[in-house]
Formats: structure tokens, sequence, C-alpha cells
């Protein structure tokens, strides 16, 4: 019998989480980004392989919250920290002081974790590897450090081999089709943002948020007619996703039907709307509604 369980993978902002996920899945589960605060909520991302069934959590980067938006997802960050078979702090860089926040959450849940240091495929040389260890050496009683690039698959085997351990043998938690908890909607919410976080700069894109409206089959064109609503704070963002002449919304709109028509292979007709919601991020109720809260 095979074993299954929960891993839950944690870390800064940026550091590559969600790019790990995605690399060890094998699938495009969760948004990635050069933006910090790219993830906002718990996503959930399932590998099975060799009989086992590895439950992955990616989790919003950890930080200082300084509106209730970024409480919510320091909120899903810790509590997807309590129940889980073992933990992957991810890194990029030598121990520093403002590590010891999520540290402090490790030690204080006690679980079984594996640091993982990634982006080793940016490091000049092997001593760089050797002194980020060094840095974290005597933090924790790590089960193992493990350095990996999420962008080149390296030192997945080990990796996935040190979760494996902390994994129990018993039934699978869930059928081996399904990928991840994430909603069709959500996903797709998610990759029109991604396209955001991409286009845009400063702060438009930490105060977008992205809704969809409708969702219809289109049986005479044969296609998915999708209605979906991009939310700023303020006018001036509006005027910047929406562009000169509309050039921003189409460019967002063309790449994002792109690689939603690629991943779940249907062909989109979707319609993109902007709206202002003044401050959305510092009002909770919002922030639960535009699917960030608990
Ligand atoms: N060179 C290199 N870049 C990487 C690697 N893994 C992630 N990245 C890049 O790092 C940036 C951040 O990646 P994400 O996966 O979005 O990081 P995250 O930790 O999920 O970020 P948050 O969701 O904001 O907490 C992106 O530009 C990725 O392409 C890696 O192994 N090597
Ligand atoms: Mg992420």
């Amino acid at each position: 019998m095979g074993k299954s369980g929960f891993i839950t993978i944690v870390g800064k902002p940026n550091v590559g989480k969600s790019t790990l996920l995605n690399a060890l899945v094998g699938e495009k589960i969760a948004i990635t980004s050069p933006k910090v605060q790219t993830t906002r909520y718990r996503i959930t991302g399932i590998l099975n392989e060799d009989d086992n069934q590895f439950i992955f959590i990616d989790t919003p980067g950890m930080h200082k919250p300084s509106h209730s938006l970024g409480k919510q997802m320091d909120k899903a960050a810790t509590e997807a920290m309590a129940d889980v078979d073992c933990v992957l702090w991810v890194v990029d860089q030598p121990f520093k002081k403002s590590d010891e926040f999520i540290l402090n959450r490790i030690k204080h849940e006690g679980l079984p974790t594996i640091l993982v240091i990634n982006k080793i495929d940016e490091l000049e040389k092997k001593s760089d590897i050797d002194e980020i260890i060094i840095s974290f050496m005597g933090k924790y009683e790590f089960d193992e450090i493990i350095p990996v690039s999420a962008k080149d698959k390296t030192h997945f085997v080990h990796l996935k081999n040190a979760i494996l351990k902390h994994l129990y043998e018993g039934p699978q938690f869930y059928p081996e089709d399904y990928v991840t908890d994430q909603s069709k909607d959500a996903r797709m919410a998610e990759l029109i943002r991604e396209k955001i976080l991409y286009a845009t700069e400063q702060e438009v894109p930490h105060s977008v948020a992205v809704m969809i409206e409708t969702m219809k089959v289109n049986e005479e064109l044969n296609t998915l007619d999708v209605d979906a609503l991009i939310i700023v704070e303020r006018d001036s963002q509006k005027g910047i996703i929406i562009g000169k002449n509309g050039e921003m919304l189409k460019k967002i709109g063309t790449q994002a039907r792109k690689e939603i028509n690629k991943i779940f292979d249907l062909k989109v007709h979707l319609t993109l709307w902007v709206k202002v919601k003044k401050d959305w991020r510092n009002d909770p109720q919002t922030v639960t509604r535009y699917g960030y809260g608990d």
C-alpha cells in the first residue's frame, strides 16, 4: 500500500513556493510572478506517484500585514501549518533577522520541517549554498536541508524521498484525477490576475482583485463565454489597467485567454470589466467577498 499525507509549503514572499508546488505536481496549479505577495490564499496541489499521494498546500508569503487582506493572507499561511505531516520551509538567501518571524511559528508547531533552499540555479558558486546552509544551522532541528531549483526541477527525487518519510501508509485522501481544491472559476480569475501582475507596476498589482461574474457555454460557437470583473482601489489604477485606447486591457485579455484555453483545453471567449472599489483591501467584508477571507 502507498503512503499519503499533507505537506505545507511556507516561506517569505517571492522565494518560489508556488513555482515549487507547480513543478512538483507537474501542472500549473498556482499563479506565480516576480512581484511579492502573489499568492493570496491556501492552494492545494496533489501529486500521485508510485501509489503515493502527496497533498501539497501552497500558502501566501509570510509578512507583517498592513491591511485586512494581508491579515487574512497571514492567517491562511499560519493555519495551513496546523494538522499537517510535514512542512517545507522555502528560502532563497541566508538567514536574516526577518526570518525569525517564520522560525518562531515553525518552532511553535514543532512539525517535521525540511528546509528547502530554492533558486540554486541562480547561485554562482557552490559555496553560496554552503553559506545559506550554515546560516540556518542550529536554528531548528531540520529534518533535512535540501537545495533545489524549482525552475529546473533539480534534486526533486531527494526532496520527495525526504517528504515520504513523514507520510503514512493507508488509503489515499483524494481520487487520482483530483489535482487541486480550486474551482475552475477561481483558477481562471487567478490566471487573469497573473497577467495583470506581469503587465503593471508599483502599487497596481497589489490593489487588484479578479472575480468571474458569469460563465456560460455557447453551444452555437462551441465556446465558453466568461465575463470577469477586475477590481482596483482607485480611478487612476482603473486608467492604468484599461490603458490608452483600451490597449492594456486588450493585452491582459489576450494573454489570459490563451493560457486559459491551454490549461483547460477549452475555447474561451473572455470579456473583462474594470470597477473601482475604494480601499477594498482594508475592508474585511469585501476581502471575504472577493474570495480571500475565511
Ligand atoms: N531562477 C529561479 N527563479 C525562480 C525559481 N523558483 C521561482 N523563481 C522565480 O521567483 C519568482 C517568485 O516565484 P513564486 O513562485 O511566485 O514565489 P512565491 O514564494 O510563491 O511568492 P508569493 O506567492 O508572493 O509568496 C518568480 O519570478 C519565479 O519565476 C527557481 O528555482 N529559480
Ligand atoms: Mg506564491
